[in-house]
């Protein structure tokens, strides 16, 4: 029989979770987990700065500044930055970006794709907590312009058509690993005979039936090989990858997140033309993110741009309109009902009243699996966060009780089974933490 759960108050709650991200720190940056992810990375950053901040200001800036340091010279921010430790894979030598790309930086070593570009969201909530303080006024100049030139390289090697709907080049990007948004394009992926072998390494910390399966590991990377054969550049890897799909969702928090952008320059006396084009940015993403909506099913879809088809796989990513607004209010309010609904965070099993990364309803749905179906504290943070700022309040602050009551047991689960709300994947996760502290100061 498995062990009751446990249940913190919210002074308990805090404290271990800020104990969880000073046994995460291995004195140069906040790693994502102690075992599985003894690494930085990217988007984990982003929400681990905003945790951060309420506990000491100067440490958020200091986990944002380690990432931007390793950012590339054409304005890429790497999903990984290697701290020194071995233990996950692939590693630095695996990707070898340094060695093939002049714009990688030589230290730290870093992995050469990208993550969702989430980081002017949590720079905007480092101001909301930290605001006036010196360290912040120096994020403010200093990592403001690093934040613009990531978008703009967003802009200039990821929007192939010129619509505004965003890249990715493979599934790592999207940080939604093995959602079943990516089984189509990943059936088109075939792995040459000339991978080269590899150990997989995240199976030793973490249960098999949780995490993508070896097939799936091998078209990963081939994606990397395929990636290296054209030295980690921009335009190549768009026009050779075997998988290059328009990410609704990466597409909304670009939109969301270059307005957030645009709103901090002005504050804080950025170029007015950069302002602009921010603003010119968001519109163009929100209006793709608008265009892909489809009326049959009242979700977003991704587009596979090799296939050139459209994706409705129904999973979260879906509601990527509620992140970044742009749909017509009747679209609009079909969504949020469509997501409170009994298919997501109203489905009458669920633990806590959050939508999982795919519907229980769906036969897809498989409760234990990576993207298959958990519930992702993070993502369900995101939400919150949009629904906040587009003021729907009272949606936000019951997405925040229900998610406090799933990471009240202080497990700070990687994700969460959504019908038990069983920790799973990696434990001490340090963006469950950090959004748990966020949820317990909502100010
Ligand atoms: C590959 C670190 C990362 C998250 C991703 C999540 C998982 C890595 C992995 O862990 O991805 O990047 O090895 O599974 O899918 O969103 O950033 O927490």
């Amino acid at each position: 029989m498995r062990p009751a759960r446990r249940r913190f108050d919210s002074v308990q709650l805090a404290a271990r979770a800020a104990w969880t991200l000073g046994g995460n720190d291995n004195g140069t940056m906040i790693t994502a987990a102690p075992r599985l992810y003894p690494h930085m990375w990217s988007w984990d950053t982003a929400f681990i700065s905003i945790g951060l901040a309420h506990l000491n200001v100067d440490r958020a800036v200091r986990e944002l500044e380690t990432l931007f340091a390793a950012q590339w010279r054409d304005g890429m921010l790497p999903h990984i930055v290697f701290s020194e430790d071995g233990g996950y894979f692939p590693g630095p030598q695996r990707w070898g970006a340094a060695e093939l790309n002049a714009d990688a930086p030589d230290s730290p070593r870093t992995s050469g794709i990208c993550q969702p570009p989430v980081h002017a969201i949590a720079l905007r909530r480092i101001v909301d907590i930290g605001g006036g303080s010196p360290a912040v006024d120096r994020l403010l100049t200093d990592g403001w312009p690093k934040l613009y030139r990531w978008h703009e390289w967003l802009v200039r090697h990821r929007d192939p058509h010129g619509t505004g709907l965003l890249a990715i080049t493979h599934g790592w990007e999207s940080g939604m690993d093995n959602s079943p948004r990516w089984d189509l394009p990943y059936a088109a992926v075939i792995p040459g005979p000339d991978l080269p072998p590899y150990e997989r390494l995240d199976r030793r910390v973490a249960a098999a039936a949780e995490r993508p399966s070896d097939a799936e590991y091998d078209r990963y990377l081939w994606l990397v090989e395929q990636m290296r054969k054209v030295r980690y550049d921009a335009d190549q890897v768009v026009r050779t990858s075997s998988f290059l799909v328009g990410d609704v969702f990466v597409t909304a928090l670009f939109a969301l997140a270059s307005e957030v952008l645009a709103t901090l320059g002005e504050q804080s006396g950025q170029p007015s033309w950069r302002i602009r084009q921010l603003r010119g940015w968001a519109r163009r993403s929100r209006v793709a993110v608008a265009s892909a909506y489809d009326p049959a099913t009242g979700l977003a879809r991704d587009y596979d741009l090799r296939a050139g088809t459209w994706l409705s796989t129904a999973t979260l990513a879906g509601f990527a309109p509620l992140l970044c607004g742009g749909l017509p209010a009747a679209d609009e309010n079909r969504m949020l009902a469509t997501i409170l609904g009994p298919d997501w965070a109203g489905h009458p099993d669920l633990f806590a009243a959050i939508p999982p990364s795919v519907s229980p309803n769906d036969p897809a749905f498989r409760a234990r699996e990576y993207w298959r179906g958990p519930v992702w504290p993070v993502i369900a943070w995101l939400f919150g966060w949009a629904f906040e700022h587009h003021g729907w309040t009272a949606e936000a602050a019951r997405l925040r009780t229900e998610c406090l009551r799933l990471v009240e047991d202080g497990t700070f689960g990687e994700y969460y089974h959504p019908l038990t709300g069983e920790p799973l994947g990696s434990q001490q996760q340090s963006w469950t933490a950090t959004v748990a502290l966020d949820w317990l100061h909502p100010a």
